[in-house]
């Protein structure tokens, strides 16, 4: 029986009280599971919540979701388990609502960070940075092996990009390119000590010097593995790789990273892709990389240094550790112990002990002496995600399934014993790719949702036409049988998600007046003699025009402004409102101008006046019954004749 037949033949109560009981025959023993990370949350109250997925009206969430957007380029804002959408950060894309690659705040983080040779490129486009990205994996910044609640990091598969958002606002507030590499796909944070490094694969290969000197000699492509600074969002050093990085993952103990590769035969077609029944992880030890950036042993590229870590390069940068059959995820158990690798094109998992991965890096070590399990687990095994009682859950992409699985049972499997370590599977719907447990990629993984992300919904929803959007199903693993409750679709194409207790984030209502975020702002506005709160002016400086205007519900402090065709124009517009949730907004009619001013908050976005006469400017975000009144004109005297 199906899934879905299941949950047509049940009554909803009947699904929660089965739930409930299924918690309660365990003895509570998830809501202990759930540790430290609960410690708000009532005892009774949690019991409760473990069964129950719908909140009623102004009922809040237990935990944020963090979701990746794929190809739409910006991060999304869940909450779990109501899988209520909150929010939509942009980040590589462009936003109509916020404004964001349109502001000056917005456009100074979307160009610092780009190549000279990137810039030159967009340049001859006419454009100023990307508009496209492809966001595949949000990870939240870690101390100690768990979520602090300061950062959260994505890649840009699509631009070879790594991007930060801050979590006290919500918004982007760096974005790096990285150099030398192709095409940024895996990328996790450092978990311990703290954050630290990202970890950032290139996923394709290219000559190292990429000039057009070197084209069709895949012999002279390299693959470029990254670790960047947290903290000051610049690249630390990268090491050169054989095969291509997927994904990466790391260790609870600060030494190792790690990346799945799927084409260690380097091949440039698909039959050369798939020829070799192993492809490898790559293992890179930190302490002797960090040795390595001391020592001297790079060479400097773009102002990166770039050490050598292929195969055969002797050095104890890495280790290739042979897998089965172009692996894809990487995944490390909150055991502090165990990592999974999951098998793509091979039915197994992987499983890597990091206790033995120093003995690894010795002389004439067995390159597999690390892997301590190969459970089969079914067709097309993706990623894994875990409860934190010792059970793992994979998507079987072929297969349309999860499986869960006891992680010390394929040990003693794999040790020649006569144990089963699969315990249950489940239908999703349909073709699942990323999976995440609450609080899962950390040491507090509670063990109580997981979100299957599928990639195809098929006949789940009503037809929107040819392109249909994506389903993610919210599963309660509370119980053995993991059970379907929800089924959620989603716009293209989020790949990963991670699922994050509300006690480690802790957003601002509104926006302090130096914040870095439009510093530039209040330092024009000094050097005007503007008090931005306080402001209605117009500076004229040659053929630029400063519009410095306040918003306080219903009216903006200039009810008019003059300026002449041709000039190049800023407003600024500093929210004076300290309400929580009175955002206003600055729609510029047919100029094409519209962003979001958020409380406290200073935003600025600059144009040419080159239409000249009466234009509109009105407030787009809703904030007050004389809202549609919140409105002003921009007079643009014509260029004489
Ligand atoms: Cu599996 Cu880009 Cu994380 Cu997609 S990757 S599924
Ligand atoms: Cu201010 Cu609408």
């Amino acid at each position: 029986m199906t899934e879905k037949n299941e949950l047509n033949g049940m009554s909803r109560r009947d699904l929660l009280g089965g739930t409930a009981k299924t918690a309660l025959v365990a003895g509570m023993g998830a809501a202990a599971g759930a540790g430290a990370v609960s410690t708000l949350v009532p005892q009774n109250a949690l019991a409760q919540a473990e069964a129950k997925f719908e909140l009623a009206p102004g009922e809040l969430d237990e935990y944020y979701g963090f979701w990746s957007s794929g190809q739409t380029g910006e991060l999304r804002i869940l909450g779990v388990p109501s899988m209520r959408e909150l929010m939509r950060v942009p980040v590589f894309n462009r936003c109509s609502a916020t404004g964001w690659g349109q502001t000056n705040e917005s456009k100074k983080i979307l160009t610092e960070g780009l190549l000279p040779e990137t810039k030159a490129y967009l340049a001859a486009q006419g454009k100023e940075t990307y508009d496209n990205g492809d966001l595949h994996h949000p990870h939240m910044s870690f101390t100690d092996g768990t979520y602090d609640g300061r950062y959260l990091f994505m890649n840009d598969k699509a631009n070879t990009r790594v991007a930060r958002v801050r979590c006290d606002v919500m918004k982007c507030d760096k974005i790096i390119e990285v150099p030398n590499a192709h095409d940024i796909h895996g990328m996790r944070p450092q978990k311990y000590p703290r954050t630290g490094y990202i970890f950032a694969n290139g996923e394709h290969e290219a000559p190292l010097v990429n000039d057009g000197k070197i084209l069709n000699d895949p012999s002279q492509y390299v693959n470029i593995f990254t670790a960047i600074d947290g903290d000051a969002m610049e690249v630390a050093w990268q090491v050169m790789v054989s095969g291509n990085l997927d994904n990466t993952d790391c260790d609870y103990q600060g030494k190792y990273a790690f990346s799945t590769s799927y084409n260690s035969e380097m091949g440039m077609n698909l039959a050369e892709m798939t020829a070799s029944e192993l492809d490898h992880v790559v293992v890179f030890n930190l302490a002797e990389i960090e040795k390595g950036v001391a020592e001297g042993d790079f060479q400097e590229l773009n102002g990166v240094k770039v050490l050598d870590g292929r195969k055969g390069s002797n050095k104890k940068y890495t280790r290739y550790i042979p897998i089965p059959n172009s692996p894809h995820g990487v995944n490390t158990a909150p055991d502090k112990k165990h990592v999974v690798i999951n098998g793509k094109l091979s039915p197994t998992c992987s499983v890597i002990d990091v206790e033995k991965l120093d003995a690894l890096f010795e002389e004439d070590a067995d390159p597999r002496s690390a892997v301590v399990a190969e459970p089969q687990l079914g067709l097309g095994p993706l990623h894994t995600a875990f409860d934190g009682q010792g059970n793992a859950f994979t998507t079987l992409f072929l297969d349309s399934q999860v499986v869960k699985w006891n992680i010390e049972k394929a040990i003693r499997a794999y040790a020649g014993e006569d144990v089963d370590p699969i315990i249950t599977k489940v239908d999703v719907h349909y073709q699942p790719g990323h999976n995440s447990t609450s609080m899962g990629e950390t040491a507090e993984a509670d063990g109580k949702w997981l979100i299957s992300m599928n990639k195809f919904s098929k006949d789940r929803f009503l037809n929107v036409g040819p392109l249909k959007p994506e389903n993610e199903q919210l599963i309660d693993i509370t119980g053995d049988e993991m059970k379907v409750v929800h089924d959620g679709p989603t716009f293209a194409e989020p790949h990963d998600s991670i699922i994050v207790h509300r006690s480690k984030v802790n957003p601002v209502t509104v926006w302090q007046r130096d914040d870095p975020m439009f510093a530039d702002a209040v330092r024009q506005a000094a050097a005007d003699g503007i008090e931005l709160e306080d402001a209605a002016d117009v500076i004229r400086d040659g053929n630029k025009v400063r519009v410095y205007m306040y918003s306080t519900a219903p009216t903006f402090s200039l009810e008019d402004f003059t300026v002449k065709q041709g000039d190049e124009v800023t407003v600024y517009i500093t929210n004076i409102d300290d309400i929580d949730d009175l955002t206003h907004g600055f729609c510029l009619s047919n100029y094409g101008i519209a962003m979001e001013v958020a409380p406290q908050a200073t935003a600025s976005v600059t144009f040419i006046a080159e239409r000249p006469g009466v234009h509109w400017f009105y407030c787009q975000w809703f904030c007050h019954a004389l809202h549609m009144e919140m409105r002003g004109r921009m007079f643009v005297e014509p260029r004489a004749a």
